[in-house]
């Protein structure tokens, strides 16, 4: 039988992305998007900890919560866990334009996945390294996508499908080791 999950988030395309995680490992993800969480603060793992512990009470079920940023080395990390209004101030225009003859243009993306359920809360961490490009590149993908090129790839995730951003992505390894301890947890005697 599939165990059934209730994703919080309103982003269709990490909605899709975890989805496809999941789905690989006998889990279904419901996007429940009516719930606006909106929490701020300087540290990924507790906003997405704290996120999914008020959901869960506010829902009264399992769920997922997954907080995501980009930090990039030239800048000190900016914008890291502000990049939700980063994107939508400056955009992918306004990151370029700061890194406008930086030579260093490496980077990060990083993610915190949390499921808060009877037992408790479980966290887990994904990262994946690479650079920032110099214009942006591919239409698929959402946010910072089109100007971030995982190491060892000469195309930006924009330019890749779900399937392979997966592959390489700080939200699939996040969503992939969160839910396997979900998993061990739900056999594990009480
Ligand atoms: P929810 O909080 O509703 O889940 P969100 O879009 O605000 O959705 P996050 O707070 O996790 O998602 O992400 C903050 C921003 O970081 C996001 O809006 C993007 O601009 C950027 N970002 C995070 N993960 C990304 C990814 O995989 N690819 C591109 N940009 C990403």
């Amino acid at each position: 039988m599939l165990t059934k999950l209730c994703f919080v988030t309103s982003n269709t395309h990490k909605f899709l992305e975890a989805g496809l995680v999941a789905r690989s490992m006998g889990i279904e993800l419901e996007m429940c998007s009516n719930l606006k969480l909106e929490l701020q603060g300087d540290n990924l793992e507790e906003i997405a900890m704290k996120s999914a512990m008020i959901a869960y009470t506010m829902l009264s079920r399992p769920v997922l919560v997954e907080d995501a940023g980009l930090f990039v080395e030239a800048l000190n990390g900016f914008p890291g866990p502000y990049s939700s209004y980063v994107y939508k101030t400056i955009g992918i225009r306004g990151l370029l334009k700061l890194l406008e003859g930086v030579e260093n243009r490496a980077a990060y993306f990083k993610s915190a996945a949390a499921i808060a359920f009877e037992r408790g809360v479980l966290l887990a961490t994904g990262e994946v390294r690479g650079t920032i490009s110099t214009e942006p590149r591919g239409d698929l993908g959402f946010g910072f996508d089109p100007v971030f090129v995982p190491l060892g790839e000469t195309r930006t995730f924009a330019e890749m499908t779900i399937e392979e951003k997966n592959l390489r992505s700080h939200r699939a390894q996040a969503v992939r080791k969160v839910l396997e301890a979900y998993v061990k947890k739900l056999v594990e005697p009480r």
